[in-house]
């Protein structure tokens, strides 16, 4: 049998050098949802002795700081994923440095590793910077400084240097991607994970980096920034059996594969995509657990997509982006308006919830193009299928197209509200009354904004479709959230339209935030009622749903 579960320790330079574990780490980051990269780092550093302290960057400054204090780590690592967080983390490590925490600070994650020079501008408490994926990086970091070594000389970094850069910043040559992704250690999970009626909700990568190049994201050019291969994937029965040790173990039974984009596109992924639901139904898994990931539209296929779904995915996330083929263009997603449809068209045929991003504002709007993106959102939703979510493109950092607005002088604001305006001065003022008007905090973004509830309960929905079917009254919420969904639906886009027009022909709309507040919260009252009471009904057999089946064949994947 082959060897699946002991990791083979990866080394780094100094792994021939003793080790000083006296001290601990300390990792600082955004932990909503399970972040995945400080699980990694850590486990990677605790694989070779380390121990590691997780600090949620939204825990209270002062205990950041008291258990900086207490636990007098070697290294402390922030994490910026969110590069419109990066004040937050500033005023953090400015506290840390005045309490007296002396020991080095580094930071990574996407925007310091593409904008390496502006952190460390932004954060002069900074020792460096840790660039692209970072397990080897932080661990070789941590030995060299263990030993009072020269961490100048650590491969993968970026640091203040007083001579012999223009621009005071020095880097180091950079470090390869992981090549083998099977070779780290399970992420670590020593959190309170998510639950979605009850049952936990974890995070995972079957994959890393992505092979398309989407002009406003930054994931593709982290990914091709630093050497080696852009997109990774895992073998398909070590995906599976991190699946099987996190539902006998933990109990989970939902999924959440965060890879950029799910394993799916071309002949070889296909037979990826194959391999892995085989070796799903193999497990037992399939009819136990239920699983989301993320797509592009351009993977959407009728007969792979079955046979994803009786392996127990449940929900797509879809990056559509776009209803019109220039924004497409503008965006560089390389997929057509008609490709964005089909796949819609095709979740539906095979009975998969979705998701979707889209942006209905992009650099290169025009207000016809506005219409479109409408249009669009219109024909996909008109079923109430899912809630409408919309944004405006933000130009962040390490992205082409930030590059391009600020190359044609179009770039306003900064690292935390990065800008631009519209070319037609009337698509600004469409923007500036939409946004005044609706109150997109409370319709469309914010965890407890109108639309997310909607597609949160749908997501509940098709959870209890799985996980206790035949179960008597849903299919009449699931008729209530629909209805609820397509209304709340058409008021938003009754308001873009009439300013639409307003922004065409003049005139005033009737259209205020309070009357929208009224519709608000009667329907976020009839969706909590309708929902509240479901699940007050179903109780017992909502708990039961809960319980595990340790009965799991026995699993002997077969490493292709
Ligand atoms: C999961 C996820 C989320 C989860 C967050 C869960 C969590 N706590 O981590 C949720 C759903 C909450 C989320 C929300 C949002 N997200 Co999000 N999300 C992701 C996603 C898809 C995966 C993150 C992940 O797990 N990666 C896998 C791990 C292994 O990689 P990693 O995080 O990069 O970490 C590695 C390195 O960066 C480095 N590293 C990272 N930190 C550190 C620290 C140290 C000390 C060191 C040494 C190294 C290091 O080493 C790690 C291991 O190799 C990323 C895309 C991506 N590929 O990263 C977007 C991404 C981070 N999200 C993004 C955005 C925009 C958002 C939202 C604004 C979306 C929205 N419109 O609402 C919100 C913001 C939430 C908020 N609070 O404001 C952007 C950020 C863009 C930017 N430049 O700021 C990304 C990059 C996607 C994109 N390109 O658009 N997101
Ligand atoms: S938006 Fe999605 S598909 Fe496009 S480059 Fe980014 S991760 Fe890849």
């Amino acid at each position: 049998m082959p060897d699946v579960s002991p990791f083979p320790v990866i080394h780094t330079q100094a792994a021939t050098v003793s080790r000083n574990t006296s001290r601990p780490i300390l990792l600082v980051g955004f932990q909503h949802q399970g972040n995945l990269g400080l699980g990694y780092l850590a486990s990677t550093l605790r694989q070779h002795g380390y121990s590691v302290i997780i600090c949620d960057i939204e825990a209270p400054p002062d205990q950041i700081v008291a258990t900086a204090l207490q636990s007098n780590p070697i290294i402390i690592g922030f994490s910026l994923i969110f590069q419109f967080y990066i004040l937050q983390y500033q005023r953090i490590i400015s506290m840390l440095r005045q309490a007296g925490v002396d020991c080095h600070f580094t930071m990574g994650g996407h925007f310091p590793s593409l904008s390496h020079i502006q952190t460390l501008n932004m954060v002069p408490e900074l020792d460096s910077v840790v660039r692209f994926e970072g397990e080897m990086t932080l661990l070789e970091l941590a030995d060299v400084i263990g030993n009072d070594g020269d961490w100048r000389a650590v491969p993968g970094i970026a640091f203040r240097a007083e001579n012999g850069t223009a621009d005071g910043i020095a880097t180091t040559p950079m470090r390869s991607l992981v090549d083998d992704l099977d070779l780290l250690p399970y992420p670590d999970r020593n959190y309170e994970p998510e639950t979605a009626i009850g049952h936990k909700a974890i995070p995972l990568l079957a994959s890393r980096g992505c092979a398309r190049t989407c002009s406003f994201c930054s994931i593709q050019t982290f990914y091709r920034a630093a050497p080696g291969k852009i997109v990774r994937t895992r073998k398909p029965a070590l995906v599976v059996e991190e699946m099987r040790s996190l539902y006998l173990d933990r109990g989970t039974k939902i999924f959440l594969f965060q890879d950029d984009d799910f394993p799916l596109f071309g002949p070889v992924w296909r037979r990826w995509a194959a391999t892995f639901v085989s070796e799903l139904h193999r497990s037992g898994l399939s009819s136990r657990v239920i699983w989301k990931m993320n797509c592009r539209a351009d993977s959407v296929d009728a007969d792979v997509f079955a046979s994803l779904r009786d392996a127990g995915l449940y929900l797509v996330y879809m990056g559509l982006e776009s209803g019109n083929e220039e924004g497409l263009k503008t965006l560089h997603k390389q997929v057509t308006v008609e490709q964005n449809l089909r796949a819609v068209r095709l979740l539906k045929q095979v009975g998969l919830l979705f998701e979707f991003g889209f942006m209905l504002f992009d650099p290169g709007s025009t207000l016809d193009s506005v219409r479109a993106n409408l249009n669009f959102l219109r024909t996909i939703l008109a079923d109430g299928c899912a809630a409408a979510v919309f944004c405006r493109m933000l130009p962040y950092d390490g992205t082409p197209i930030k590059d391009e607005l600020e190359r044609t002088g179009r770039l306003k604001g900064d690292i935390v509200k990065p800008d631009y305006d519209f070319l037609d001065p009337r698509v600004n003022a469409l923007y500036a009354s939409l946004s005044g008007i609706v109150d997109v905090w409370g319709w469309i973004h914010g965890y407890r904004a109108l639309s997310p509830q909607l597609n949160w309960v749908s997501n509940e929905i098709a959870i209890v479709e799985r996980m206790c079917p035949g179960l008597p009254d849903l299919p009449e919420l699931k008729q209530t959230v629909r209805r609820l969904t397509k209304a709340s639906n058409e008021i938003l886009f009754e308001v873009v339209e009439d300013l639409l027009n307003i922004a065409i022909n003049g005139g005033t709309t009737t259209w205020t935030n309070a009357r929208l507040d009224v519709y608000r919260r009667q329907f976020l009252d009839e969706l909590l009622d309708a929902r509240n009471t479901f699940v007050d009904r179903h109780q017992t057999a909502l708990l039961d749903s809960l319980e595990i089946d340790a009965l799991l064949p026995i699993n002997e994947p077969a490493i292709a």
